[in-house]
């Protein structure tokens, strides 16, 4: 975590006007991308506000006037949406604050690019599925969230981060670093890097599909874990998408995958102890019942029979991902100790194997689901 952030936040913070005085700034989240703080703000009437205030990370967004561009025209959509449908936008979308001067963002001295948010308050933000109801009311809220942007015009939007979900550019990578192998980390992760060269025709299986038209592009959020769903504290449904900054055209398969790879089993993404990671297919089960009811229908036949390969690539291709920033010196995914991206990889892998043992159980919920 970068100690430039906290340098930069009294210029940063002046740039906005919160309504009030800045009671103090903490670090926040489990985010493993930006770098977050909660400001808690002290109103002329005595309340205490709460803002989220966020550096956009320069390793993974080239272009922070794009991704903004993006989010102000998603967010503004689901306003829309939201109060069509007579629910409460201040709660069930994220809203971007402007800067004094009318900015989406700003700019700090160093080149930083920040944003602000109001604090989405009494809510929770789980970092495992603690319940199947919890599981399943995320699940609702992301096929919500799918139909939501499913008018959206999709060639509005710009690319955030190129080739994001390309698995078999993901693969290029993955090889390059290891041709390099700048560390010499390699000799480290033997097990891991085989296990990517026996998948490398997986790599194309979605992208395959997507060629040959079978699978449609659609505006999705791409980053679907369970930490970037708002949960209410009292309905413990899930309100509030948030972590934006990956909508941008793609397959509804991924949405649905990378909710599964985080969600459906009992372990953290970073579990040292592979006995305790095991995919959970009832999580599954639960998942795929409230992602297809949230969608409500939108999703073609061939989405919905590629739902367990979303499954499996978005765990395959994350792995890759820890795979590759361990071997390239962990510059992409924040750390907090050595070798935790590959502990981070070999759960992905773990998964996958648990994943490839009930390939046709994981068929079967979908097909009891779309019958
Ligand atoms: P990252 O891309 O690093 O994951 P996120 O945008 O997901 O960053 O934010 C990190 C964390 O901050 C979230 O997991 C959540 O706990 C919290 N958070 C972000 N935005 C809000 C908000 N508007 N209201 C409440 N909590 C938020
Ligand atoms: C990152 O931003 P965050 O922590 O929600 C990453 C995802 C990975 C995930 C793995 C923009 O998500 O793609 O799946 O870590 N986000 C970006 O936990 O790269
Ligand atoms: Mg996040």
């Amino acid at each position: 975590m970068s100690s430039l952030a906290e340098q930069s936040l009294q210029e940063v913070l002046s740039a906005y006007d919160l309504g009030g005085e800045i009671a103090g700034t903490l670090r926040y989240g489990k985010g493993h991308i930006n770098d977050t703080f909660c400001v808690y703000v002290q109103t002329p009437e005595g309340d205490c506000r709460r803002y989220i205030l966020q550096r956009m990370s320069a390793a993974a967004f080239k272009h922070p006037d794009q991704l903004m561009a993006n989010i102000v025209g998603v967010t503004e959509h689901l306003r829309k949406k939201i109060l069509a449908a007579g629910g409460d936008a201040d709660r069930e979308t994220l809203t971007v604050l402007p800067t004094a001067k009318g900015e989406s963002f700003y700019t700090d001295s160093e080149g930083g690019a920040w944003r602000v948010y109001p604090f989405v308050e009494n809510t929770l933000c789980l970092q495992a599925a603690e319940t199947p109801e919890l599981f399943y009311a995320s699940a609702q809220a992301f096929g919500r969230f799918q139909a939501m942007l499913s008018d959206y015009p999709a060639d509005t939007l710009y690319e955030t981060i190129e080739k994001f979900h390309d698995t078999e550019n993901r693969y290029r990578n993955f090889e390059k670093a290891l041709a390099a192998d700048a560390l010499g980390r390699a000799a480290t992760a033997q097990p891991e890097i085989q296990f990517v060269l026996d998948h490398k025709a997986d790599c194309s299986v979605a992208l395959e599909a997507l060629r040959q038209g079978k699978l449609p592009l659609r505006v999705t959020h791409n980053d679907t874990k369970l930490n970037n769903v708002l949960m209410d504290k009292d309905s413990l449904q899930g309100i509030c998408i948030i972590d934006l900054d990956t909508v941008m055209p793609g397959l509804s398969i991924n949405d649905f995958g990378d909710s599964i790879r985080f969600g459906a089993n009992h372990s953290a993404e970073d579990e040292q102890d592979l006995s305790k990671v095991n995919f959970d297919i009832e999580l599954y089960d639960v998942y795929t019942k409230g992602f297809l009811e949230g969608a409500a229908g939108a999703l073609t036949p061939a989405e919905l029979e590629y739902m367990p390969w979303g499954a499996k690539l978005m765990t395959l291709e994350c792995g890759i991902r820890f795979l590759t920033d361990y071997l390239e010196g962990d510059h992409y995914f924040h750390t907090q100790r050595d070798g935790q991206n590959l502990d981070r990889c070999r759960t992905q892998f773990k998964l996958v194997r648990d994943m490839e043992e009930q390939w046709s159980a994981m068929q079967d919920v979908v097909k009891k689901y779309t019958r």
